[in-house]
């Protein structure tokens, strides 16, 4: 997976990809950066960016033509999308994580100011993405977030022992609670059927753990959520307050 990413502000990006696994991916071509400093193809002396909004009003604008001669000299495919973080895109998640996953490339395009130009996108066909309901000082954090959820789904990115399959079986429900050792901090218990070997009953516990916390914490969730009958009856029981509660 190749990220090319537009921006007026790249210390933004390559600090926070240098680290851990991402910077670990990054160093074995697993992943691959191109950063492009917006600044770079603007042809004025005095580098400009942003100018002031037609109509009036607060703030500044992203110029097209820096972003647009940016765009143009990548070379990359011709079906390789081209998108640009703003809260007005649809709305990130797993399943656009996995769909961008499956690309070869990607361009990431960040907005700084009160927006960019609107003829960027008439002049592009760019997918608009949002990370969120709320607003960002730019696109840069945005696309870290992208980069990050897409880039621990590309084969290789994490370890074996690690897998994203993992979240495939309980795909579109909360985690259950993980713990680990001590078995017993300040009065504080694991709880016992984790000690208890029984892997049966462990997974069983687990999945009803996800089940209950997705239904008092997400149950938007569980209208996409891959349930089986058993799951339907253990929520049904807990709607009606007739579950039985776990004995450890
Ligand atoms: C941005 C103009 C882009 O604020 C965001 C954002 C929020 N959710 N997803 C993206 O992007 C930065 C700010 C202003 C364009």
């Amino acid at each position: 997976m190749k990220y090319h990413v537009l921006t007026i502000f790249p210390d933004i990006i390559s600090g926070p990809l240098s680290e851990s696994i991402l910077g670990k991916a990054l160093e074995k071509g697993t992943i691959d950066l191109n950063l492009v400093d917006i600044r770079d193809y603007t042809t004025d002396k005095h580098r400009m960016v942003d100018d002031y909004p037609y109509g009036g009003g607060p703030g500044m604008v992203m110029k097209p033509e820096p972003i647009l001669r940016a765009v143009h000299s990548l070379e990359v495919q011709d079906d390789t999308p081209v998108i640009l973080l703003t809260p007005q895109g649809e709305t990130f998640d797993q399943a656009m994580a996995w769909e961008l996953s499956r690309c070869q490339e990607l361009v990431l395009l960040c907005g700084r100011y009160e927006g960019v130009d609107e003829r960027v996108r008439e002049g592009l066909p760019v997918r608009e993405v949002s990370v969120g309901d709320f607003v960002l000082t730019g696109g840069e954090y945005a696309a870290l977030i992208i980069i990050d959820a897409v880039s621990r789904l590309v084969p290789g990115v994490l370890g074996d022992e690690d897998s994203p399959m993992d979240e495939s079986f309980t795909e579109g429900l909360l985690e259950y609670p993980q713990y680990t050792r001590p078995a017993e901090y300040e009065g504080l218990e694991v709880p016992g059927i984790l000690l208890s070997g029984d892997h049966g009953r462990i997974e069983r516990w687990r999945r009803e753990q996800s089940l209950e916390r997705t239904l008092r914490k997400r149950p938007d969730l569980l209208e996409n959520a891959r349930l089986d009958d058993e799951d339907r009856k253990f929520l049904d029981a807990l709607k009606n307050g007739s579950a039985k509660k776990d004995k450890e």
